[in-house]
């Protein structure tokens, strides 16, 4: 292979690799919580993950390959001439494309489950992010309840088998009407109750839709992206434990 070749093969590499971890840099805020809550999965939490994607006694044995496959909401936006909106477009690395909930107004009370590789940092992009035009013309997410699973791959028989960590951490955020990644730290609320969570094989995130800022045009809530990293400038003040 010629070494111009090379070069271009190299820089694609670094393109596609920047491309597919990309986190937001310091164009992003770090919310700060109305409420935090760590307990133990409840019986109506139970009856939720069962009513939604089969799940019992928090075990969820499923092949482990595929367990990015279940993320799901409870409604999507029935695809139009501009697109898709199912849950796969908040998890495709992508600001063009969004989630948007599918149920009659804005959608209060709906959910998005994402699951998610494991990181100590949550990031959501709480509107369109195509653009920030069509931004305003949506519906941005302003308050919502975040819900953070921990999921663990294991085995007792040889065959690989997911369960849920039995203590969750439990959110009340207001996001600022800013077009751009809004996050909070994850999983430090459990390091004293529970150190498993930092073992967590994946993470499973639902996000339920309190209140929203009011689109221009169309009366539809969007969510271009949700994923999990590193805080990238770490602050003191989100660890202060
Ligand atoms: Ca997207």
């Amino acid at each position: 292979m010629k070494m111009k070749n090379i070069m271009i093969l190299f820089f694609i590499l670094c393109f596609l690799c920047c491309e597919s971890s990309s986190v937001p840099a310091d164009d992003y805020i770090n919310l700060v919580p109305d409420q935090v809550t760590v307990r133990k999965i409840d019986e109506n939490d139970t009856s939720r993950l069962e009513e939604d994607f089969g799940i019992t006694e928090f075990i969820f044995i499923t092949d482990p390959d595929s367990v990015f496959d279940r993320s799901t909401a409870t409604s999507f936006l029935t695809e139009d001439k501009y697109g898709s909106y199912d849950v796969s477009k908040a998890l495709d690395n992508s600001l063009s494309t969004a989630w948007v909930e599918g149920a009659e107004g804005p959608g209060i009370g709906e959910y998005i489950f994402c699951v998610l590789k494991p990181g100590d940092f949550l990031y959501i992009f709480p509107g369109y992010g195509s653009s920030q035009k069509v931004w305003a013309l949506n519906n941005r997410l302003k308050k919502a309840k975040v819900t953070v699973y921990g999921l663990k791959q294991y085995t007792t028989t040889g065959a690989p088998e997911v369960a849920f960590n039995p203590m969750a951490e439990e959110f009340l955020l207001t996001f600022q009407d800013a077009f751009g990644y809004q996050g909070i730290p994850v999983g430090r609320y459990l390091f004293d109750v529970n150190k498993w969570f930092y073992g967590s094989s994946f993470l499973f995130v639902a996000i339920q839709i309190l209140d929203v800022y009011q689109g221009t045009k169309y009366d539809d809530t969007c969510i271009a992206e949700v994923k999990t990293g590193k805080r990238v400038n770490p602050d003191p003040a989100d660890f202060p434990m």
